[in-house]
């Protein structure tokens, strides 16, 4: 007998669904609420997130808290809950358009923070709702409804911009591909860390038809062409690839800075200069340009900032900057980088 306990996750009230028959975003609803049930995840312990597209339409769908955040934004509400809730599931339910185009700056840094939240891409290469302009992750030469001579630029790679630094988890997958797709669904959602799927979908009424493919099924042979799944531990993918790029955390070895410790010269070995005769040190006349601090003196002559043509720094040379130093206490770190000369007369 079929389980179809799933159900419980899908707010049927809401049935029959908004999207058209054929689109793939219903497949990736159906199996990523399969996955949720047969962990035992529930309404008590997993929140969706979504943006905005027919494919942000999912998270409204699931009979989970829900949040629908404004396009490009789930990213950004998946991480602040589990920042908060660090003891719930959290994932996200949304389309290449919103998670890599206006989403594309919080898809680069909540990877990068390697926040513990799950995303399901519903990759179907263009942007759906809005009519089937060209997307992000259109691939070169396709007719859209922007680009009616084909697609002029190159997609973005998603599968190479999410596995550039370690950690990362990568899957690659179709709604053709049932088996590895739930696969890749399942092991995502069990990931330590950010775990991104890339489910490409097929929007058979706003790009397939222009594409000519007549059926939903004729885009699914397509994505069989295409595609093929590669088996095992893989840290890449090449692009005709499906499967899971995983990679743990390097171990960055940390620099050791080295610190040059100066023998301690004493003052009365130091040679003293009264306030007048530190005036003469500014720089004028070939002399060098000399600074008095805490009662020592630098020499700061070859400091960049009393370099060039505006010596922009000239009006501190040949003074006892102790007062001006105390609001700026980063100028010590300039100034102990330079030769110690002299001590100040009192
Ligand atoms: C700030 C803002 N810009 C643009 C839009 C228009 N818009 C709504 S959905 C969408 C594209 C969604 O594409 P995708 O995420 O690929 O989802 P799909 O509809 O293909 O599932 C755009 C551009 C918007 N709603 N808000
Ligand atoms: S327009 Fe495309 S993506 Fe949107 S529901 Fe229809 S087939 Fe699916």
């Amino acid at each position: 007998m079929i389980d179809r306990s799933y159900k419980e996750l899908l707010k049927m009230r809401r049935f029959p669904h908004t999207w058209c028959p054929g689109c793939g975003i219903g497949a990736v609803l159906k199996n990523v609420a399969m996955a949720i049930k047969e962990l035992g995840w529930n309404d008590k312990n997993t929140v969706a997130v979504s943006g905005i597209g027919c494919s942000g339409r999912m998270s409204g769908y699931m009979n989970l808290d829900a949040v629908h955040t404004p396009h490009g934004r789930p990213l950004t509400a998946a991480e602040a809950i589990k920042t908060v809730r660090p003891d719930l599931h959290v994932i996200v339910l949304s389309g290449d358009g919103d998670l890599g185009s206006i989403g594309g700056n919080h898809l680069l840094h909540t990877s990068r923070r390697n926040s513990d939240i799950t995303v399901f891409c519903n990759d179907n290469e263009i942007y759906g709702l809005t009519g089937g302009q060209a997307g992000p992750t259109t691939p070169k030469g396709t007719k859209t409804l922007t680009s009616p001579r084909g697609e002029h630029y190159s997609p973005l790679r998603l599968g190479r911009i999410l596995t550039q630094q370690a950690p990362y988890f990568y899957a690659r997958t179709t709604v053709y591909h049932l088996n590895h797709f739930k696969a890749c669904i399942h092991e995502a959602l069990l990931w330590k860390g950010f775990s991104f799927v890339d489910i490409i979908s097929d929007c058979i009424e706003l790009n397939g038809r222009r594409l000519g493919f007549k059926t939903a099924h004729q885009m699914f042979k397509w994505f069989d062409e295409r595609f093929h799944i590669v088996e095992g531990e893989r840290d890449h993918l090449r692009e005709d690839e499906l499967g899971i790029a995983k990679a743990v955390a390097e171990e960055v070895p940390q620099a050791v800075e080295k610190v040059e410790v100066k023998p301690e010269i004493p003052m009365e070995s130091l040679k003293p200069f009264t306030l007048e005769e530190l005036h003469r040190f500014d720089g004028t006349g070939g002399n060098p340009i000399y600074i008095a601090y805490k009662g020592k003196v630098y020499d700061l002559s070859a400091s960049p900032l009393f370099q060039g043509e505006k010596r922009m720094r000239c009006h501190m040379a040949g003074k006892d900057l102790t007062k001006d130093m105390d609001i700026a206490p980063h100028g010590e770190d300039l100034i102990f980088k330079f030769p110690l000369v002299g001590r100040l007369k009192l």
